[in-house]
């Protein structure tokens, strides 16, 4: 399986109501679908419906709007609950039992052969109400091997969509992750999801080497919400997988979209964007060395591996600090329609430097120097042509 063929399940109506600040009422879950479904991602992921009945209304409603994203809901690998997700009229079914020693002994204490007889028995079942199921063992890096290679050829065995590892306390390394999913790729033959938690810092690379592996599905919420500090977020995995393949990721979302539905979600959860985010954090795009002013006027490609352009983004060279040079100067005073030559650029940005030196510098504080400059070599040539040419008040 190429890297190319990789599709998004985006679960911020789902993983992200998980997280602490999340409550979403059912027509914010509409806008936040609506737009997920607008920038194109593949599958949008929901709340399982046996977990409120305004969960269930909301699977109900979503399901309905007729949008171009398959729907899938989230529950666990019990009967019950797949009958109720069946009846909401969703596209298909994530299912999700525990697997690592931790879930089977302190959370549902069921053991290996019982999870694979249930695990049969709600596939078999999905798949006869003509629904798109998938089958993934929670917490799968601290599951025995030999237990989830097992139960994973189970259920392909039985016409499982797709299996799902899942990294729900963020422990694995992308090397990890690149091993399990090619092992797993030896064993089954349907598709294969990753989705990975954040803890350590590794949910996007963790989600790159899944593909390079061989998977084909990625879990993302909007900005990563999720439990804790979440999962792989949607907007870095999207600038992953451009560097990737920009035409590719360029032709497959509305990439302007992006800062749009962060902000909606952002606001929704009352969070910030990061200043860091990947793509739309405030510094994103902000160039501030001289020597990296200076490439970048000269060609963006020097310092940007992704083109803001194609996010509806502007970049941005930052002139008022010391470690400024002429070339990020000159471009500031053509922007103020200055115009000055070589040799005076040189010199206001060298006093520019000495001040910055003393204090912090704003962009105004820098346009009042140039202004003040510019008047003051032109007002002496002004001055000096007058006097030349005798015209004297
Ligand atoms: C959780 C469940 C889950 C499920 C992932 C999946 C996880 O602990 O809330 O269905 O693949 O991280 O294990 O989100
Ligand atoms: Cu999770």
């Amino acid at each position: 399986m190429s890297l190319d063929q990789f599709a998004i399940i985006e679960s911020t109506l789902r993983e992200g109501e998980q997280f602490a600040n999340a409550f979403f009422t059912s027509d914010q879950k509409v806008e936040i679908a609506r737009l997920l479904d607008a920038f194109g991602v593949e599958y949008l992921e929901l709340t399982s419906p046996a977990a409120s009945p305004q969960s269930r209304k909301d699977c109900q409603r979503i399901a309905s709007l007729g949008l171009k994203a398959k729907i899938l809901t989230h529950t666990r690998c019990h009967m019950d609950d797949a009958k109720l997700a069946v009846d909401t009229g969703v596209d298909g079914i994530d299912v999700v039992f525990g697997t690592s020693s931790y879930l089977r002994e302190f959370s549902h204490g069921k053991d290996i052969p019982y999870i694979i007889e249930t695990a049969i028995e709600v596939v078999e079942f999905i798949k006869s109400q003509g629904l798109e199921v998938r089958f993934s063992s929670e917490d799968s890096f601290r599951s025995d091997l030999v237990d989830l290679l097992t139960i994973y050829r189970t259920v392909d065995q039985v016409g499982v969509n797709r299996v799902g590892i899942a990294d729900t306390v963020g422990v694995a390394s992308p090397r990890q992750v690149y091993e399990l999913v090619r092992t797993l790729r030896g064993v089954v033959h349907c598709d294969i999801e990753f989705h990975g938690h954040d803890d350590t810092g590794c949910a996007i690379a963790n989600a790159y080497a899944a593909l390079e592996a061989g998977a084909t599905h990625v879990d993302t919420s909007v900005l990563g919400i999720g439990e804790r500090n979440g999962i792989t977020p949607l907007g870095g995995f999207i600038a992953r997988m451009y560097a990737h393949n920009r035409e590719l990721v360029r032709s497959k979302y509305n990439l302007p979209l992006l800062r749009e539905v962060e902000n909606l979600v952002a606001s929704l959860v009352g969070v910030d964007v990061p200043f860091n985010n990947y793509i739309t954090g405030y510094t994103a795009f902000t160039h501030k060395a001289g020597i990296h002013a200076k490439a970048i006027l000269n060609n963006p490609s020097t310092y940007e591996i992704l083109d803001p352009a194609d996010f509806g983004l502007t970049r941005y060279i930052h002139v008022a600090h010391r470690l400024t040079g002429w070339n990020a100067i000159k471009q500031r005073a053509e922007q103020l329609r200055l115009r000055l030559t070589d040799a005076q650029v040189k010199e206001i940005t060298a006093h520019i430097k000495a001040l910055a030196d003393e204090k912090p510098l704003s962009l105004d504080d820098v346009d009042a120097l140039l202004r003040e400059y510019h008047s003051t070599v032109h007002g002496a040539v002004v001055g000096r042509r007058d006097q030349s040419e005798g015209v004297t008040g």
